[in-house]
């Protein structure tokens, strides 16, 4: 039976950090859904749109991926596709206790669905959606942190 794994976020908007555990978990899962929750209490700047185009075009050439949205419950989507399992990534000690929360809270919901961690390269450790969008904000330069399609949309956005 192929494995399927979920890889839930807000992607507002992906970035080198998120392609990372993208890449990695697709090498590991036979298929992965990567989903843009959009019942956020973060006031996002793209839409839900915007934000699957941009990762449909950053993922093009990863073929077991699906990119999806969802409005709900992340463990509610997870039974839909049929997914055992949730990826999320961890940057440094301080996602821990966040990390923990969410994955307590959905071992609650549905406690059949295990979450993954896996450890981001060193290089992006540092590397949040916030942190881009400010920096691009004030025109600096990421073009070591997002792709060309993010950094072109990004720079539309702040023109
Ligand atoms: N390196 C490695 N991983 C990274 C990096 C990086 N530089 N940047 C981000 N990531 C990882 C994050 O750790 C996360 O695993 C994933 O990429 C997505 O990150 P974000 O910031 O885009 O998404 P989040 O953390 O805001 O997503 C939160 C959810 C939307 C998944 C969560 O709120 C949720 O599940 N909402 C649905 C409602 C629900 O089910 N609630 C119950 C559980 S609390």
């Amino acid at each position: 039976m192929a494995s399927i794994a979920v890889c839930p976020g807000s992607f507002d908007p992906i970035t080198y950090g998120h392609l990372d555990i993208i890449s990695r978990g697709a090498k590991v899962f036979d298929n992965l859904y990567i989903v843009v929750l959009n019942n956020s209490s973060k006031n996002p700047l793209f839409s839900v749109e915007e934000r699957i185009q941009l990762i449909q075009e950053v993922t093009k050439d990863i073929p077991n991926v699906v990119v999806d949205s969802f409005q709900g419950l992340l463990v509610d989507y997870a039974k839909n596709v049929g997914a055992d399992a949730i990826i999320r990534g961890l940057r440094a000690v301080s996602d821990f206790e966040y990390e923990m929360q969410i994955t307590s809270m959905n071992r609650v919901l549905n406690e059949e669905i295990e979450t993954f961690f896996i450890m981001t390269n060193n290089q992006y450790s540092f590397l949040s959606s916030s942190i881009v969008k400010e920096v691009a904000k004030y025109d600096g330069d990421i073009s070591e942190l997002v792709p060309k399609a993010v950094e072109d949309a990004l720079k539309d956005k702040f023109k």
